[in-house]
């Protein structure tokens, strides 16, 4: 690839830019500095983030941000849009090459607005959908009460079997009995693999639409480490952030069943789309962040990404494995994806004073329900960690056993006070701390490999 003059301007532009930040608000750049070292500087194990590569964030930053185009490439109700069709296209090809799907629409915001885009395109108000519960392993937009989901819709759950598994049996009982015109498929903390074809049978045998989130798992199905659902479901959404190392947005996608009528008669499910993102939904997109998902997507393309989602799941396992070996009860008794779900109640410590700690020590995980949680959503009885952002630093399973012997010591030397109140000393926090340094400078951020041709 050679450089134009116009692409060093836009570096220079970029450079520019940061350094305007630096003079004119130092204020604001200090903040902006101290996340960015902060990042840097602990293990991050949510498991809903990664590390976007500089490249995707700074599509965000560049002055497509400013051109206003309502529409979609080659129909929009502004001037201007020649380069934004273009960069809108690319991401669309991009987005059907990766998922194998017919139609994809990149434009909403979140993966929380892509749900409530197919909602609201096969549903009315009123109307019922079924979901996995949030305290199973769902997600808010699933169904829950919290959401628009479960009150503008009349949410039923499904839940898990004994074993921890997906109970498919009861989602089933449940969407005969109750007849859903969706059924929402996808997970936020649960580390199993899902039967899509199980769902679709259950979805055809009630007449229902089947919609797959696979916003955890969107890097493992795009490097076939997990099975894809794009032709078992009706529709599938994903944000690009979490699993795809991209910018923030969402994506929707349809496969074989793009052309498929919707619940009218007349208007395709891919038109569907079209018209309830725009203008339904939202007006003009965020075009810098629609460059950043493209730029994701090219990643989550190349022969490299391979390597990195195998890793996640590499990581996830030896993590899952390390915790089993201390003594914990690992929920779902193991995984399959990049999450690891923890019962830290049966060591005596909530959720929530596991996750603080855990942070005060450079390790950022979040507090999460368990099934059949005794604790409320911020108290909580478990912890969830993800390995998204540790295969991005390029470590070794054998990382993992010290990261699991740091939180158990951590854990370990926590004196829980209540449910939320705990005491740990400075002295042993600091050390653990320089010990996590240790580790984030051994295992540095690694930038995406060499340039990528889609
Ligand atoms: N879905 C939430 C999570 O899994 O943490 C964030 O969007």
């Amino acid at each position: 690839m050679t450089m134009t003059d116009k692409d060093t301007d836009l570096a220079r532009f970029a450079a520019a830019a940061i350094e305007r930040l630096r003079v004119q608000d130092p204020e604001l750049y200090a903040i902006l500095d101290n996340e960015y070292s902060r990042q840097a500087n602990v293990l991050t194990m949510v498991a809903s983030s990664s590390i976007a590569d500089p490249s995707a964030l700074i599509c965000e930053a560049l002055p497509t941000m400013n051109v206003t185009a309502e529409g979609y490439p080659g129909a929009r109700f502004h001037a201007g849009c020649r380069h934004i069709d273009e960069i809108e296209q690319l991401a669309i090809d991009r987005c059907k090459a990766v998922f194998g799907a017919q139609f994809a629409n990149v434009q909403t915001m979140s993966a929380t607005s892509a749900n409530e885009v197919v909602m609201f395109s096969v549903m009315k108000p009123g109307d019922t959908l079924l979901g996995l519960e949030l305290d199973f392993g769902g997600h808010l937009t699933h169904g829950s009460k919290a959401s628009l989901s479960g009150q503008v819709f009349n949410a039923i759950g499904y839940g898990l079997t004994k074993d921890e598994r997906i109970d498919y049996d009861q989602a089933r009982e449940r969407a005969l009995e109750h007849k859903p015109k969706l059924i929402i498929c996808g997970t936020t903390a649960y580390s199993r693999t899902i039967d899509w074809a199980r769902f679709r049978a259950i979805a055809d045998e009630v007449g229902a639409y089947l919609l797959a989130d696979i916003t955890h798992i969107a890097g493992l199905v795009a490097a076939g480490l997990h099975p894809s659902p794009i032709d078992h479901a009706h529709f599938t959404t994903t944000c690009t952030h979490k699993q795809m190392y991209g910018g923030r947005g969402g994506l929707v996608m349809i496969g074989k069943d793009h052309d498929q009528l919707g619940p009218d008669g007349k208007t395709t499910l891919a038109k569907l789309i079209q018209k309830r993102v725009f203008p339904y939904f939202q007006g003009a997109p965020n075009q810098s962040a629609i460059a950043s998902k493209a730029r994701g997507l090219a990643f989550v393309a190349s022969p490299e990404f391979q390597g990195v989602a195998q890793r996640v799941v590499d990581l996830a396992a030896a993590l899952a494995d390390a915790f089993s070996k201390k003594g914990y009860r690992v929920v779902f008794g193991g995984t399959d994806n990049h999450i690891v779900v923890v019962d830290v109640m049966e060591k005596g410590i909530t959720g929530v004073n596991a996750e603080k700690a855990l942070e005060a020590c450079g390790i950022v995980v979040n507090k999460n329900r368990i099934p059949y949680d005794q604790k409320p959503p911020h108290v909580t009885s478990g912890i969830r960690l993800g390995t998204n952002g540790l295969a991005i630093r390029e470590m070794e399973p054998s990382d993992m056993v010290e990261c699991v012997d740091l939180i158990d010591e951590i854990l370990g030397a926590l004196k829980q006070v209540s449910d939320r109140e705990f005491e740990l000393d400075p002295a042993f926090q600091a050390s653990i701390e320089e010990r996590v340094r240790a580790i984030t400078r051994r295992r540095p951020i690694r930038s995406y490999p060499a340039p990528l041709d889609f």
